[in-house]
């Protein structure tokens, strides 16, 4: 008997069958293919992925497990249970491998031999590390965060990584740094996006915050989950967390940090900034112009459709850390 329930497309809302930006701008999508000759015939090979939302069942390949390892008694309690480990690792957003929740396989052709990450801008002491060097500099720990997509699903990680303020402590920005961007790996051989429409994207995937948030306690660079190093599918190497804004703050397969003064243009907000703002803050008061934000569900096994519901907490749950921020 499958254990896994497949559902029917009509089992499915709109906003899940709808990757983040799609609908917002198919009609832009439409005049640019009939620009190019290609017609609205075309759409929905990314408007739609009715049964890609379940999770397969066979584990992807996690290798090296950190020894020692430590969870940090300050970010271990989320009232919630962590997510099981195969349904973080099977159901995930990574538009560089394809445009559904089950990008795991098309993720593992990401190359992570001889990474580097770049920092540079403006700080005093620009930077090349490689992964050795920053599991080498860094003190390594575990943190359990609250995970909350802008698409209303929501999951808890235990993270592994280190905080952003021990790498700026150590490149030390310069006065005039306001903001920082991240971004993502990017190679049109291999990360071929969602399909044909995605050629319209604002690739590589970039994000952005505040100086003062990247300072923040809680802003975490993660190099593991689940005690081990990052699958490809969750952003191997290095990745953001930010675990008060919503996923997609936190860009996967860092390759650059750049301290710059002006707000950076990020990916989601170039594409549809009306439903991806720069500041993104979990709120359920403020809903997506697609949907609302009152409430959230909780990943689970099986279909989404049967996923338990519960409200969403402003700040994600961490405005003691965050809130002084935006006041
Ligand atoms: N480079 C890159 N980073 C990304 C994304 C992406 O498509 N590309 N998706 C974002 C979104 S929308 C979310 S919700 C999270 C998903 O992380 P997970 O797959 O580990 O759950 O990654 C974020 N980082
Ligand atoms: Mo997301």
């Amino acid at each position: 008997m499958p254990l896994i329930h497949i559902p029917k497309s009509w089992e499915i809302s709109e906003r899940e069958v709808t990757p983040e930006t799609i609908f917002m701008n198919r009609r832009r999508f439409v005049t640019s293919l009939i620009g190019v000759g290609l017609g609205a015939s075309l759409l929905p090979l990314t408007g739609c992925n009715s049964n890609s939302e379940s999770i397969s069942q066979s584990s992807p390949g996690l290798n090296h497990v950190y020894p020692g390892l430590t969870r940090n008694p300050n970010f271990a309690q989320v009232n919630r249970p962590i997510t099981e480990e195969d349904l973080a690792t099977k159901y995930n957003n990574f538009y560089e491998y394809g445009g559904t929740k089950s990008i795991w396989q098309s993720a593992q052709r990401l190359p992570l031999d001889n990474w580097k990450v770049e920092v540079s801008g403006l700080v005093k002491n620009p930077r090349i590390y490689d992964l050795d060097d920053l599991e080498k500099k860094f003190p390594i720990e575990e943190r359990v965060y609250r995970f909350r997509c802008v698409e209303a699903w929501a999951m808890v990680v235990p993270w592994v990584g280190f905080p952003m303020k021990l790498l700026m402590a150590d490149v030390e920005p310069l006065s005039n740094a306001k903001f920082v961007r991240f971004t993502s790996f990017y190679d049109p051989k291999i990360t071929k996006g969602p399909g044909i429409l995605s050629q319209f994207y604002p690739w590589p995937y970039t994000e952005g915050l505040r100086i003062e948030e990247m300072a923040n306690d809680l802003a975490f660079f993660a190099t593991g989950i689940y005690g081990k190093s990052l699958p490809k599918q969750n952003g191997a190497p290095l990745r953001q967390v930010i675990p008060w804004k919503y996923g997609f703050k936190g860009a996967k397969s860092i390759v650059k940090i750049e301290f710059v003064e002006k707000q950076p243009e990020t990916f989601w907000h170039k594409i549809s900034p009306n439903e991806y703002g720069f500041e993104a803050n979990v709120n359920p008061d403020k809903p997506h112009p697609r949907w609302s934000q009152a409430t959230e569900r909780i990943v689970g096994p099986g279909s989404s459709f049967s996923w338990e519901t519960r409200p969403t907490i402003v700040y994600n749950g961490y405005g003691e850390y965050v809130a002084s921020l935006y006041a």
